[in-house]
């Protein structure tokens, strides 16, 4: 017989093994980590190009729970994110719980049972819950280019570095300006021969200001933890202030736009490389950048910035839709990923047979960003419209983290097997999304991954993070349809009346 777990969580980066800290600190033990990977960490772990950081200062961008005195910098480094995660994992008692080499084939809820059947190549499980905390950003895009498939020189994404690969001296094409490539290409830049960098929108870039913690600070955070704690509060709130240009008046980023311009005047003298890097969207349309040193980079002899589009790849060259052709050793692809179209959507199928991915056809939707219609006993990490331009995503998880835990809490208290949100809850919520997503510098008409197919910001959240802190701190089960234990029986009945009761 299939194993069975009361909660499966997919995923071991900040989404998953956040839940399972939690739920660990809660005395639940009855839960398993499906990993697909050799080891966890998520995209942490995945995105070893150089250069690779965070840009959310490392005091928020960590667990609320588990300061870490010792980042080295203001922005952490990829490597001790990486390690941190680890850190808490053996700290918090959740590594026995992780199965690696597990990637989730197919999960799907069993009515009869009322348990999701979910298979892996190390055989079946079934779970109460399904937590998908397999996040947006761990499905590299490549891009849709000509010929691509038909180049014989070296080729990866930045997701997917190969450290083993010697650039030194090559020709190198980069394609993509994003938060990847901006922190790689100063990294490769002294050692390529030739760097051309295929731009299709310049990115809005700020200065980064990163400082090295010095060890007298660490030894005061380590004396001191609630000085940490002060310090994590003040970067919340500054960074929460951005919101208000973000969502409500984008006018308000004006000034950000001229401290920008500043950037690129003084880091790049030349006026006809500025005139390329000059974007010409409101800032914040698509992600602000931070960075000192990718301009500077751009500066150099061995690099081009070119910004005709590519019309093919051939075996060894890249030509743009000029008619120019440049020859190149090794394609490097920043192109970002799947984030509204999530790969897994696929594999997960709902009460009726149906698939997430069918039931997001015209765009992901979910209540509160966590629960979707159709889907009983499903939580989605990072789900719809909890994206964020400007803050710790982390912040974002540990909301829907108390959610989550709040319902299992009130299943076991009331008896319920499955709780599976209504339509029509579902339908207002997102109804309001999207309201005011209308004021929003994200729709003010620039395309980014954060807009779906047909052009709706289904990515991020429209609001104050400390709003869906306030929305998401209770699992409100007048919103949900509620089925007991016992399969047989009156169950939405006694569901309905369990949810006007509670409110
Ligand atoms: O990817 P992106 P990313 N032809 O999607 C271009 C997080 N992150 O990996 O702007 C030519 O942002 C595309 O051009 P355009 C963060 O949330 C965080 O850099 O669409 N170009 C763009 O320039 C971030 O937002 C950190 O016109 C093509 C680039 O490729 C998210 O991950 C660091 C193309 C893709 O940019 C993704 O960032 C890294 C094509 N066919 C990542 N297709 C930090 O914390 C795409 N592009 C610092």
């Amino acid at each position: 017989a299939p194993r069975h777990v009361r909660v499966a969580i997919v995923g071991t980066g900040f989404s998953g093994l956040g839940l399972a800290i939690r739920l660990k600190q809660r005395g639940m033990d009855d839960f398993t980590l499906l990993e697909r990977a050799a080891d966890l960490g998520g995209t942490w772990r995945d995105n070893t190009y150089p250069g690779c950081a965070c840009d959310v200062p490392a005091h928020l961008y960590s667990f609320s729970y588990a300061p870490n005195p010792n980042w080295s910098h203001t922005f952490a480094r990829q490597s001790e994110i990486w390690a941190y995660l680890r850190t808490c994992a053996e700290r918090f008692g959740v590594l026995p719980h992780i199965r690696f080499g597990c990637e989730v084939r197919e999960a799907a809820w069993d009515e009869e049972s009322r348990l999701w059947r979910i298979s892996t190549p190390r055989g079946e499980l079934t779970a109460e819950v399904l937590a998908l905390g397999n996040g947006p950003l761990s499905e590299p895009a490549l891009p849709s280019i000509s010929g691509l498939d038909r180049f014989t020189g070296t080729l990866f994404h930045s997701a997917d570095w190969h450290a083993d690969h010697d650039l030194s001296g090559e020709r190198v094409a980069v394609i993509g300006t994003g938060a990847s490539a901006i922190q790689f290409v100063p990294h490769i830049q002294p050692r390529v021969g030739q760097l051309s960098l295929f731009q299709r929108t310049p990115p809005w870039i700020l200065p980064r200001l990163d400082r090295v913690v010095s060890p007298r600070r660490k030894a005061f955070y380590r004396a001191l933890p609630l000085a940490q704690r002060v310090a994590r509060d003040r970067i919340y709130w500054q960074r929460e202030i951005a919101a208000l240009g973000l969502v409500y008046r984008p006018q308000m980023m004006r000034g950000a736009e001229r401290l920008a311009l500043r950037h690129l005047a003084a880091q790049v003298p030349d006026a006809a490389l500025r005139a390329k890097l000059t974007p010409n969207y409101t800032m914040g349309c698509k992600r602000i950048l931070l960075s000192d040193d990718f301009y500077p980079a751009l500066t150099q002899p061995n690099v081009e910035l070119v910004t005709e589009s590519i019309r093919e790849v051939r075996s060894g060259s890249v030509v743009t839709v000029d008619g120019a052709e440049r020859a190149v050793d090794t394609i490097l692809l920043a192109t970002g990923f799947h984030v509204t179209d999530m790969p897994l959507a696929a594999h997960v199928r709902g009460r009726d047979g149906q698939t997430l991915a069918a039931a997001w056809a015209d765009g992901p939707e979910a209540y509160l960003g966590t629960t979707v219609a159709g889907f009983p006993n499903l939580f989605v990490l990072i789900g719809p419209n909890t994206g964020l331009g400007h803050t710790s995503m982390v912040f974002m998880i540990e909301s829907q983290v108390t959610y989550i835990l709040d319902a299992l809490r009130r299943m076991d208290q009331w008896g319920i097997r499955a709780v599976e949100v209504r339509l029509e809850a579902q339908a207002a919520f997102n109804q309001q999304v999207q309201r005011r997503m209308r004021g929003t510098v994200w729709v003010s008409g620039c395309k980014s991954w954060y807009l779906d197919a047909g052009g709706r910001n289904t990515t991020l959240w429209p609001g104050f993070t400390w709003a869906f802190r306030h929305q998401t701190r209770r699992f409100d089960m007048g919103d949900y349809d509620l089925l007991p234990r016992a399969p047989e029986g009156m169950g939405v009945t006694v569901g309905s009346s369990i949810g006007a009761s509670s409110g």
